[in-house]
Formats: C-alpha cells, sequence, structure tokens
C-alpha cells in the first residue's frame, strides 16, 4: 500500500512567495507543496500538504497523521519557538518527523535558536531556502527505506 508523508506547515507560511522574498523566498506555498509531490510520487510516496495559522489545528493535524502517515515533514514556523502542545502531539507521533525551516534561525534573533519540535524530529534542515523542503522528503525516503544511502 502507498504510504502518506504529510506536509505540514505552521503559522504565517501562507504567506509564502507573497512577501519578504529575501528572507524566504519566491516560491509559493502551493509551488512548495507541487514540487515535494512531484519528488514524492517520483519515489513512491503520497503527499498531504496542510496549513494553519492555528496551533490546536496544527495539533489535529499531528494526531491525524497517528493513523494516516507514514511520516512527517513539518515547518512549525514561529510555534516552533513556543509551542508545548506542538511538541506533545508529535511525541505521541510514532513516524519520523523531520522539522524544515526556510531561513536559518541560527543566523536571526536568539529567540529563534531553541525549537521545542527539534528535541522531537529525528532531523532539522534550516537556511537552505524553499529547498530545503525537497532535501527533507529526500531524507524521509531513507527513513523510510524507500531510497538506500
Ligand atoms: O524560517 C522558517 O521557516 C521559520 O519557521 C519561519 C517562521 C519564523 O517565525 C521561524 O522563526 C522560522 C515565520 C514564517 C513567516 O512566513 C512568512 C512567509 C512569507 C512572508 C511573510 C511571512
Amino acid at each position: 500500500m502507498t504510504q502518506t508523508i504529510f506536509l505540514i506547515n505552521g503559522p504565517n507560511l501562507n504567506l509564502l512567495g507573497l512577501r519578504q522574498p529575501e528572507m524566504y523566498g519566491r516560491e509559493t506555498l502551493a509551488d512548495v507543496a507541487q514540487n515535494v509531490r512531484v519528488k514524492a510520487t517520483a519515489l513512491g510516496f503520497a503527499l498531504e500538504a496542510m496549513q494553519s495559522n492555528h496551533e490546536g489545528a496544527l495539533v489535529d493535524m499531528i494526531h491525524q497523521a497517528r493513523q494516516s502517515a507514514a511520516g512527517i515533514i513539518i515547518n512549525p514556523g514561529a510555534y516552533s519557538h513556543t509551542s508545548i502542545a506542538i511538541l506533545d502531539a508529535l511525541m505521541s507521533y510514532e513516524g519520523p518527523v523531520l522539522e524544515v525551516h526556510i531561513s536559518n534561525i541560527h543566523k536571526r534573533e536568539t529567540f529563534r535558536h531553541y525549537s521545542y519540535v527539534s528535541t522531537r524530529a529525528e532531523g532539522v534542515i534550516a537556511g537552505f531556502g524553499t529547498q530545503g523542503y525537497e532535501l527533507a522528503l529526500d531524507r524521509m525516503a531513507v527513513l523510510l527505506g524507500a531510497a538506500a544511502r
């Protein structure tokens, strides 16, 4: 049966490509989902891309992943730095979790240097622009045993 990967984006990432291109690039969130989906299909996975600006809705998506997703690629946005609720939800999820940040959070304000989610994630990508999502998918394929490395 085809395994599904959840691509979850948090608050304000619906504005991708529409504002602050110097920080977050010119690709829209729809472009990102399309690129990752093409790659996922080539690797034999289904992709479900979702985004919310609401912490509880993100928690619900992670709960949904417990039944439906073989792995989670998540950019929790600003909630990375604040949300124990999202961390707890991810703790209840058994599959691999990869965290993506478009910008290099370690080169920015100190309040962005700590991510609760990183304490749960198998791996973290930061500062690779929107390409980071595709790199995370490559890694997810390895973690799920669909690609050798
Ligand atoms: O670098 C990242 O991916 C972040 O997760 C983005 C978050 C920020 O709070 C994190 O510290 C790092 C902010 C997302 C804002 O997204 C926008 C995209 C385009 C235009 C405006 C905001």
